[in-house]
């Protein structure tokens, strides 16, 4: 079990997935290893498997996480059976997969194959490894922040359009801190086409993965979400695929995306915190469904009515800020 810690640590881009190692022994002897490297990857089990060849029939697997077994949202084969096909004759794990898509399940698909099963071993390092994946799978429901920017006068883009930049690069930087500690980032397709962002935290810290709403599939394939540079998953209602990202299909409910399906995917597929950045349409549905649950506003000194470019929009120099009652009022010259 040690050998198949060492192995799920050599995980480089497994998030939002565990990192898992797995050990195949017979007769005293390793007869293949495994390990789950990248999300969307094959797990560690098929590749021990497919090392080990026919020496895989009666040897024990020792696994750092419960073999999965079939659940909805699944990329690949379910373990567990993939297991039982080989002829494996005993499954050592050391912790339960807390995904309630599985929890329990593979170890009970091992059983009904007649194979014999252990849950323990070495379980205090399993779950230190994944202390991560663990405390995401714990929480039932994804905790929704909205992130907005906008100018004094209220307004999140110029007269034409423009959004890129209405905050200063330091408030920006903020907003790459706050991107490196939510699982995921959402974004509407048409903040897609209109600023082709990047999504990522720019160095602030880990990469969330990037979804992006785009029920009719109108992500350009030049987009800078598809650079491959972090996860992207796609929620759609059309039949498109796209390279360097996965999608997630959801049926359209009166010619729109159902948020709270969408929230339900996403959480079945471990994301737990979620950071909203737009654009405004996005903002309002998930406000008018009442899914948000925190929300950062950062405000320009900048009045943006009638400007054409954010950069030479008039701003307040050095505003005095008053707090009156629940309102703020921002007050200085013009220039
Ligand atoms: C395993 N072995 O190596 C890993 C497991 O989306 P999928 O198909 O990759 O499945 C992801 C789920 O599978 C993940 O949420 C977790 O429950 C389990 N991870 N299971 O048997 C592996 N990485
Ligand atoms: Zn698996």
């Amino acid at each position: 079990m040690r050998r198949a810690l060492a192995l799920a640590r050599r995980g480089k881009n497994t998030f939002p997935n565990p990192k898992v190692g797995c050990v195949l022994v017979k007769d005293g002897k390793i007869v293949g290893e495994g390990w789950h490297d990248r999300f969307g990857g094959p797990h560690a089990e098929p590749k021990a498997l497919k090392k080990a060849g026919k020496e895989a029939r009666g040897a024990t697997a020792f696994v750092t996480l419960e073999p999965c077994c079939a659940h909805k949202g699944k990329k690949t084969p379910p373990c567990a059976d993939t297991l039982a096909k080989a002829g494996i004759a005993r499954v050592v794990a050391a912790v339960r997969d807390p995904n309630p898509g599985v929890s329990g399940g593979g170890l009970r698909v091992l059983n009904r194959g007649g194979i014999k099963t252990s849950v323990g071993l070495c379980a205090a390092e399993a779950k230190a490894l994944n202390a991560d994946f663990l405390a995401r799978m714990k929480s039932k429901k994804v905790h929704v922040i909205l992130k907005t920017a906008l100018s004094l006068d209220g307004k999140a883009k110029t007269e034409n359009g423009k959004s890129k930049w209405i905050t200063s690069p330091r408030a920006r930087a903020e907003g790459h801190k706050l991107r490196a500690k939510v699982d995921a980032i959402l974004v509407g397709v048409g903040t897609v086409l209109a600023d082709d962002p990047s999504l990522t935290a720019h160095g602030a810290g880990r990469n969330p993965v990037r979804v992006v709403l785009d029920s009719r599939g109108r992500t350009p394939r030049n987009a800078q979400v598809l650079d491959g540079n972090a996860p992207t998953w796609i929620v759609t209602a059309s039949l498109k695929t796209f390279r360097n990202a996965q999608t997630i299909q959801v049926p359209l409910r009166q010619g729109r995306l159902d948020l709270a399906l969408v929230l339900k995917e996403l959480r079945r597929r471990g994301i737990a915190r979620l950071l909203i950045e737009g654009g405004p349409c996005v903002h309002a549905s998930f406000l008018a469904a009442g899914l948000v649950d925190e929300a950062y506003v950062f405000l320009a000194p900048k009045l943006l009515a009638g400007a054409r470019d954010p950069n030479a929009a008039p701003r307040l120099l050095n505003p005095a800020i008053k707090k009156i009652g629940p309102d703020f009022l921002f007050h200085s010259q013009v220039r």
